[in-house]
């Protein structure tokens, strides 16, 4: 199994730790850190060193409740972050929901499109399924960032995301866009209880019925804080714990801050033989 994108063939037997890298002062849990370029370049040779095998920077946080960021905005804090971590011999992803955005740090040469939005935005389909390589992932999210906490409803949370992953990843299908190019991934903690994100963790293995690969991002998510009773700064080891989860349930990416220790807790997993496909 392999995730096609615009420079790399990225082989995904073994589980793909992605670094997060935000360019923001207000991530939930690491904004202002690298709000800056040189910060977050910095921040970007942090994490290979750690073992990143894929860098995702964003522009933007999507926490619960927040008000969308200029595209103006968005465009100067990640271009020149994105210009420079292309030559750290990584693949490099764009986590954006603004076509814009997208077109912008394609044109860089960029290899993957992360969409919160699983490209519902005009035009966004139509320009990543007319790119010759790139990679995306597609993440289900109900309603958008600003009121997807208020309120959400499931019938049935597994199936209605597994329908909407299904849905997207035919339309890029239709567009001509092969297989090998697309992930997808559940969306913990977007416009999901506490009660939807631990059903559909539980019930993570139907996603995998879509046959492409899983990403997942819990990564010091707040379902992992009411699980634990713990903290914001104070659930690496929930995160690490979940990532190994979602691995064992089929994930084969995930979208992490704690890169040395979701790396090194998933090298003891494959020497104790859970690595095998
Ligand atoms: N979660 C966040 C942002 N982007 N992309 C994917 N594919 N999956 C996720 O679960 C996901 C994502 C939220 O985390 P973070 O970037 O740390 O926070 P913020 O949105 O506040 O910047």
């Amino acid at each position: 199994m392999h995730w096609q994108t615009t420079r790399y063939r990225i082989d995904l037997t073994t589980p793909r730790v992605m670094g997060i890298v935000n360019v923001t002062p207000d991530s939930f849990s690491d904004g202002g850190r690298h709000s800056n370029t040189s910060a977050a370049l910095a921040h970007c040779e942090r994490l290979i060193a750690a073992g990143a095998d894929i860098l995702d920077i964003g522009g933007e946080s999507t926490r619960p409740g927040v008000d969308p960021v200029l595209l103006d905005d968005e465009l100067a804090r990640v271009l020149p972050v994105l210009r420079d971590a292309m030559s750290l011999g990584v693949p490099v992803s764009i986590d954006t929901y603004k076509t814009e955005v997208m077109r912008a740090a394609l044109d860089l040469g960029c290899d993957i499109v992360n969409d919160i939005n699983a490209l519902r935005a005009d035009g966004a389909e139509a320009l990543v399924a007319a790119h010759p390589s790139c990679g995306v992932c597609l993440m289900h999210m109900q309603n958008e960032p600003k009121t997807m906490q208020l309120d959400p409803r499931y019938a049935d949370v597994a199936r209605e995301v597994r329908e909407f992953l299904a849905e997207r990843a035919q339309a890029l299908r239709t567009r001509g866009m092969a297989d090998d190019r697309i992930v997808l991934d559940p969306g913990y903690g977007f416009g999901k209880n506490h009660a939807h994100n631990l059903e559909l963790f539980v019930r993570q293995d139907e996603l995998r019925a879509l046959g492409l690969p899983l990403l997942v991002g819990w990564s010091r998510k707040g379902t992992l804080g009411k699980v634990t009773g713990r903290e914001l700064g104070d659930r690496v080891v929930a995160s690490v714990a979940a990532a190994l989860a979602a691995v064992q349930r089929g994930a084969r990416i995930v979208r992490v801050h704690d890169v040395a220790e979701t790396a090194d807790a998933l090298k003891v997993w494959r020497a104790a033989g859970l690595g095998s496909p």
